[in-house]
């Protein structure tokens, strides 16, 4: 996408609006640090929710709120309504379709050249995503033109975020003892070396107790690690643990289950890097569990109008090209049950069964994927 820069190591400015949780602002911080990291010129990025700021990137609380600061490399200032626009960016991006405030655009309209101005758009693995990357949209009264940047899972599409050193350093953490065996001893995890262990941020699960019942009734041991996440009523629904919290564990027959407080981004890389199978959602750590490398179960933000339910159909059929007619059964079954869109209206329990038998070859798909994901040339590229 031919975007004209004037400078080689350009001023970026990242505009981001948090609608709900966490990914808006954890796609816009990792992007932010990413830029800075690889020397892509200096980045300002406005957050408008400082809380959520805080909580992916828990250097913030070291920030003034008021008068914005440095972490990282990355000048972080709070987008209030009293916003008062700073000398504009070469480079602005409005994250997810966040309106810039009229102050910011008539400051981008008197810079001379005009600044590049970038709408980064959700993830979605449909096919029209191709067709939209790139595409200019005048603005209808100033001299700036806004250009769609759709991040993708193909060459027509804008890549996905992946740090230059990524799976280097997941594959050192992996074998390093100081690695995974030290993040597993630190947080009390004792599974036997034979445990399935797994992931679980997710949204509110309603059919969660009675996967959790046919974990604790099966014969291998399920080791599931629970980030603090909205899906922590129904784990302690499930175990019928009221209290349960962060440093918690609770064992109930082959299932064990240890509560963990919600950490920085690296923190939660190491998670999914120490687990067999990551249960995520969303956007942003659903293309982490993807650098992980290991079989995933993907809970989808839930739209309005089940616009979501299209998005995930869209990623199954490229994910599951290259498994066999079951094994590629066994997953889309479970996904869309984990989704409550199963046809057959099949709960993830009764899928779990299949799902868990075509886990092995599950886990090479998953690396060769990375592998092919890798081969593209990432978001910041
Ligand atoms: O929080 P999310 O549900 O975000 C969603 C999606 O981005 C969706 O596209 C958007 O429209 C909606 O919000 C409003 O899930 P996501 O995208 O995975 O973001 C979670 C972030 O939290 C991600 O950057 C990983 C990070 N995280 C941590 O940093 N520490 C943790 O302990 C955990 C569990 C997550």
């Amino acid at each position: 996408m031919p975007f004209p820069l004037s400078a080689s190591r350009p001023r970026w400015e990242i505009f981001c609006q948090v609608v709900d949780n966490f990914g808006d602002i954890g796609v816009c911080w990792r992007l932010a640090a990413d830029l800075v990291r690889r020397g892509c010129g200096s980045v300002r990025l406005w957050v408008d929710d400082w809380a959520a700021l805080r909580r992916i990137c828990p250097d913030a609380n070291a920030v003034d709120e008021a008068l914005g600061g440095n972490v990282q490399g990355v000048e972080l200032r709070h987008w209030t309504s009293a916003f008062v626009p700073l000398v504009p960016g070469e480079i602005v991006v409005e994250a997810f379709a966040c309106e810039l405030p009229p102050a910011q655009l008539e400051a981008m309209a008197a810079l001379r050249p005009a600044p590049v101005w970038i709408n980064l758009e959700y993830l979605s693995a449909e096919a029209w995503v191709a067709g939209c990357h790139g595409m200019a949209s005048p603005h209808p009264r100033l001299p700036l033109v806004k250009h769609f940047f759709f991040p993708g899972f193909d060459a027509g599409g804008g890549g996905l975020l992946r740090e230059a050193d990524l799976l280097a350093r997941r594959d050192a953490w992996r074998v390093r003892p100081e690695g995974r065996a030290a993040w597993l001893a630190a947080r009390g995890i004792d599974s036997s070396p034979d445990a399935l262990r797994v992931s679980l941020f997710a949204y509110e699960q309603a059919e969660l107790p009675a996967l959790f019942e046919a974990w604790a009734c099966g014969d291998r041991e399920v080791c599931v690690l629970v980030p603090e996440s909205r899906v922590l009523g129904d784990v302690r629904r499930a175990l019928g643990h009221e209290r349960l919290q962060a440093g918690d564990r609770v064992q109930r027959g082959a299932l064990v289950t240890h509560v963990l407080p919600f950490t920085d981004q690296a923190g939660y890389d190491a998670l999914l890097w120490a687990c067999d199978l990551n249960f995520v959602r969303g956007e942003d750590s659903f293309v982490r569990a993807q650098w992980a490398a290991r079989p995933f179960v993907w809970q989808i933000y839930p739209q309005a109008d089940a616009a979501h339910h299209d998005k995930l159909e869209a990623f199954l059929a490229r994910y599951l090209q290259g498994l066999t007619v079951a094994e590629a059964d066994a997953l889309a079954r479970f996904w869309r049950a984990w989704n409550g869109c199963a046809p057959d209206r099949a709960s993830p329990a009764a899928a779990w069964p299949a799902f868990a038998a075509a886990l092995p070859a599950l886990d090479l798909h998953a690396r060769r994927w990375c592998d092919v994901q890798a081969a593209l040339p990432d978001l910041a590229t």
